[in-house]
């Protein structure tokens, strides 16, 4: 990825040389160039603001320097017509995102960090004093064709763009593939899924007076994996009540969860090809089974698996569920849920009751889910899953998917 920062205060990023993103620079992960906006300045004082049109305190960033600023990033002109209405509305590959830190702009998430990782080149520019010419951002955006986005740490003040810029470059590249040694501790901390992080215990287990949670040094990795969930609600719950309405996990209004009956087929089909898709778009495949089944294949896939449902207070289906055994282990599949009913923790309800029914015997529970579905493979994860080496998967394997498996301890036979 290409970086460029604007600010007439380049040593503000002198962080970027140490630690992890330094070490990503030298592994020529990360691509950073940072330019003082000064130079593009050409009065004796190097001038870069003035006063407000209209009055008020403090002062303003003139357009001139900026102008040319971005111009000696290299940025095609040409890119402009790719820009203008009916076109193309991605930023071409040639051009970067120009990302203007500011209190007034779109607030930086988890999942706002992750769509700008994906792009090629990100160009900061740090304003100082009470903000930039709004012309700039016009000129970037119209006549340079650039993608601009204001983007805010949080709802408070800083002097300057140039420590949230350092912040969001930090959010940002530590997700770009090999940045981060460990791709596990990318997925499985706070915010990745909604939540806070549950949390952290090492040795000594014992340490003035203060125990570890015995469930964490029980080795019943479903059972951990259980407690962590419900310590993540509860510590969500104490610290930003406010996430738990948009990822949360209990409020599900009454909804009855019950076997499948043959006559819901036809809804089943609807909500399989509604869910999956997204899947086909991720994997850019049309031939996905749960996108070409037709009624009679999901009918006798009614008989051949336990399937259950859920329907919301007025009866419409708006989840399902389904698993059978094989072989010894307990297969799950077609977890699916209602667009405008997710992240309330419905998935995880029908997950947690496929799992629950399998039968005594079963040591394994195993599904698949599509390779590049980097969501649902989180949410497995958060649920105890984990990735089948390739060349020891339990499922036949189905191309562009990935197995997950996730071992239960084989409960005694009642008798
Ligand atoms: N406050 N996010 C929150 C910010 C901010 C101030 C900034 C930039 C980003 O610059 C003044």
């Amino acid at each position: 990825m290409r970086l460029d920062v604007v600010t007439i205060f380049p040593d503000y990023l002198r962080p970027l040389d140490l630690s992890l993103i330094g070490k990503a620079r030298r592994e020529g992960l990360v691509d950073l160039h940072v330019h003082d906006l000064r130079d593009f300045a050409h009065d004796r004082h190097r001038t870069v603001d003035d006063t407000p049109y209209g009055g008020g305190a403090g002062m303003v960033m003139t357009p001139q320097p900026w102008a040319e600023a971005m111009n000696s990033l290299g940025v095609s002109g040409q890119a402009a017509a790719a820009a203008r209405p009916g076109a193309a509305v991605e930023t071409p590959a040639a051009n970067p995102v120009l990302i203007v830190p500011g209190p007034a702009g779109r607030l930086l998430t988890q999942e706002f960090a992750r769509e700008l990782a994906a792009q090629p080149w990100l160009a900061f520019a740090c304003g100082r004093y009470e903000g930039i010419d709004e012309r700039v951002y016009e000129h970037a955006a119209d006549d340079l064709g650039l993608r601009v986005e204001i983007v805010s740490l949080g709802d408070y003040v800083l002097n300057g763009g140039e420590v949230a810029a350092l912040a969001m470059i930090e959010a940002v590249t530590r997700l770009i593939p090999g940045v981060v040694g460990n791709p596990a501790s990318i997925v499985e901390e706070s915010h990745s899924d909604g939540l806070l992080e549950h949390p952290l215990y090492t040795k000594p287990s014992s340490w003035r007076g203060r125990e570890v949670p015995r469930v964490l040094r029980s080795g019943d990795h479903a059972r951990i994996a259980d407690w962590r969930a419900q310590a993540a609600r509860e510590r969500t719950r104490a610290r930003r009540p406010e996430l738990l309405g948009q990822s949360a996990v209990e409020e599900v209004p009454d909804l009855e969860l019950r076997p499948a009956v043959p006559a819901d087929a036809p809804e089943l089909l609807v909500l399989q090809r509604c869910c999956w898709l997204d899947e086909g778009r991720i994997a850019d495949s049309w031939t996905i089974p749960p996108l070409v089944e037709d009624l009679d294949d999901v009918r006798r896939a009614l008989a051949r698996w336990s399937t259950w449902v859920v329907r919301d207070a007025a009866g419409r289906l708006v989840g399902s569920v389904r698993a059978r055994a094989h072989e010894g282990l307990w297969e799950v599949g077609r977890l699916m849920v209602a667009p405008d009913l997710r992240r309330r923790g419905l998935g995880r309800r029908l997950l947690a009751h496929a799992e629950a029914l399998a039968p005594v015997s079963v040591t394994s529970i195993a599904l698949i889910t599509g390779a590049a579905s980097t969501a649902n493979q989180r949410r497995y994860r958060r649920a105890g899953y984990r990735p089948s080496p390739s060349e020891r998967t339990l499922l036949p394997s189905v191309e562009g998917t990935v197995e997950f498996v996730k071992r239960v301890a084989a409960l005694p036979e009642l008798s």
